[in-house]
């Protein structure tokens, strides 16, 4: 077997895309952290299931509480294509601890554009440096791929709302502080949706157990629980029947962030993989001299490049408003989250029977990009989105 350093010689093919100074060095800032504060522990949170907040509060020193948060409140302003090259460092040490924090930046971004004077004062300005944490609450046991049918309810009385209802597979579950909640406030389809934001401690407010999962094991999912939950009404997010565009828009910049975590998490893959074949000797000779070794280290450097090529198009998409960002960050979500997933599997087959082995990163990485193929939309609900898309051209 070989040892591996895999301290992140990262390869140039990002010279491509033409980054500015600023986002060069956010690239390298993220970077650093990902090398020095998620890399060495990864493997150990994904063993014991920790959920490391200590060091999302380290990250949130750096500004990464925030990145697309207006700086009144504490955000670091910036734009969804330095986000796309952050989030996809900071997977490059830990794939889940990144998607955490772009589930968080997803609320807090919703707060800044949707929320009030009110709440965007009183959650923005503690979100920013993660003494509070978010979770996004759409999916329910009976709803996931049609989300407009939710059944969780929210019934005005006088000055509240009363919340009751499941929510399924929701990350953070039991430790986030804030709970970004569609429920369904009218009648029956996307229209009758609003969202709201609770308050974990708030009376009637419970979490399932922890669900055991195949991957993204250094957060927790669980189940969220409204028994008869009483929100104040100015907790109500936007407007009454905006629930469900709130809850679409911040997936089309959540899922440019899943498919930059697959990127920076096939990346890492690929750099250990080129590592290993390059130390590893069969019939007398490195394995990355074989031809075929060759040939699959090739492919798998391009499917990278086009995936990164892809979010950054999308997410370029988004900051400049063009009607077809919906388009691009479907496209860029569902080609990234598969072609990456297909790199940690050809790393895998790189490494042989040590790429199968706990003690190699690699089995880890590919079980933790499995999964996002199938949230933040399935590759299938992408597929959808972008014949709708398509239509509207
Ligand atoms: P289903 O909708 O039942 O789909 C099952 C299969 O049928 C899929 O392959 C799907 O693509 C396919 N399918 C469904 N409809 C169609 C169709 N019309 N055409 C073709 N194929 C179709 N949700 C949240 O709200 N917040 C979270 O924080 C969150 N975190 C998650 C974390 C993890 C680890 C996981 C596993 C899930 C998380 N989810 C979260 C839920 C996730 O978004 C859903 O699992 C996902 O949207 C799919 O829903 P489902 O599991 O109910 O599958
Ligand atoms: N931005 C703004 N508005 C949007 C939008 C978007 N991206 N997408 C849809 N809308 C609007 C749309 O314009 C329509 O408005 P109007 O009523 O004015 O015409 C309304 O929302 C309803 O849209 P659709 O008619 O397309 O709704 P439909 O019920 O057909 O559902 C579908 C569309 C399948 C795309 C949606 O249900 C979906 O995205 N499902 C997947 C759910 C999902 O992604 N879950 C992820 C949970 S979070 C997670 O997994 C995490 C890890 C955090």
């Amino acid at each position: 077997s070989v040892t591996l350093a895999c301290q992140g010689s990262r390869d140039t093919t990002d010279r491509h895309f033409d980054l500015t100074e600023e986002q060069q060095q956010f690239q390298h800032v993220a970077g650093e952290f990902a090398r020095e504060e998620l890399a060495p522990y990864s493997a150990e949170w994904d063993e014991k299931h920790h959920f490391p907040v200590d060091t999302l509060k380290r990250a949130a020193e750096l500004g990464f509480g925030g990145m697309y948060v207006s700086d009144d409140v504490g955000g670091a302003g910036l734009g969804r294509l330095d986000a796309a090259i952050i989030f996809e460092e900071l997977a490059w040490g830990c794939v889940p601890t990144a998607a955490y924090l772009s589930i968080h930046n997803m609320v807090a971004k919703a707060i800044d554009q949707y929320g009030s004077a009110h709440q965007r004062g009183i959650y923005l300005p503690a979100m920013c440096t993660m003494d509070l944490i978010a979770s996004y609450c759409l999916t329910e046991p009976a709803s996931g791929s049609d989300a407009a049918a939710l059944k969780t309810t929210a019934r005005r009385v006088n000055d509240h709302f009363v919340l009751t209802g499941t929510k399924a597979f929701i990350s953070g579950g039991g430790v986030s502080d804030i709970y970004l909640v569609m429920a369904r406030t009218g009648g029956p389809g996307p229209r009758g949706i609003s969202a709201f934001l609770v308050e974990k401690g708030t009376k009637g407010l419970s979490f399932g157990k922890r669900e055991k999962k195949m991957g993204w094991n250094a957060q927790p999912t669980t189940a969220v629980n409204f028994d008869d939950v009483k929100v104040p009404a100015d907790m109500l997010l936007g407007q009454e029947g905006d629930g469900f565009k709130i809850a679409m828009a911040a997936l089309d910049g959540g899922r440019i962030n899943i498919g930059a975590c697959s990127v920076g998490g096939a990346q890492f893959c690929l750099d250990t993989a080129r590592e290993y074949a390059a130390a590893r000797q069969q019939f007398g000779s490195p394995i990355a001299s074989f031809q075929a070794s060759q040939f699959k280290i090739a492919d798998m450097a391009t499917s990278i490049q086009a995936s990164r090529l892809m979010v950054r198009h999308a997410a370029a998409a988004l900051d400049s408003r063009s009607p077809g960002a919906t388009l691009d960050c479907a496209m860029a979500k569902r080609f990234a989250t598969d072609a990456c997933f297909n790199v940690t599997n050809d790393a895998l087959q790189l490494l042989g029977g040590y790429g199968y082995l706990r003690e190699y990163p690699i089995e880890r990485y590919m079980r933790d990009l499995r999964v996002h193929c199938i949230l933040e939309g399935t590759n299938e609900v992408m597929r959808i989105v972008i014949n709708r898309e398509l239509d509207k051209l």
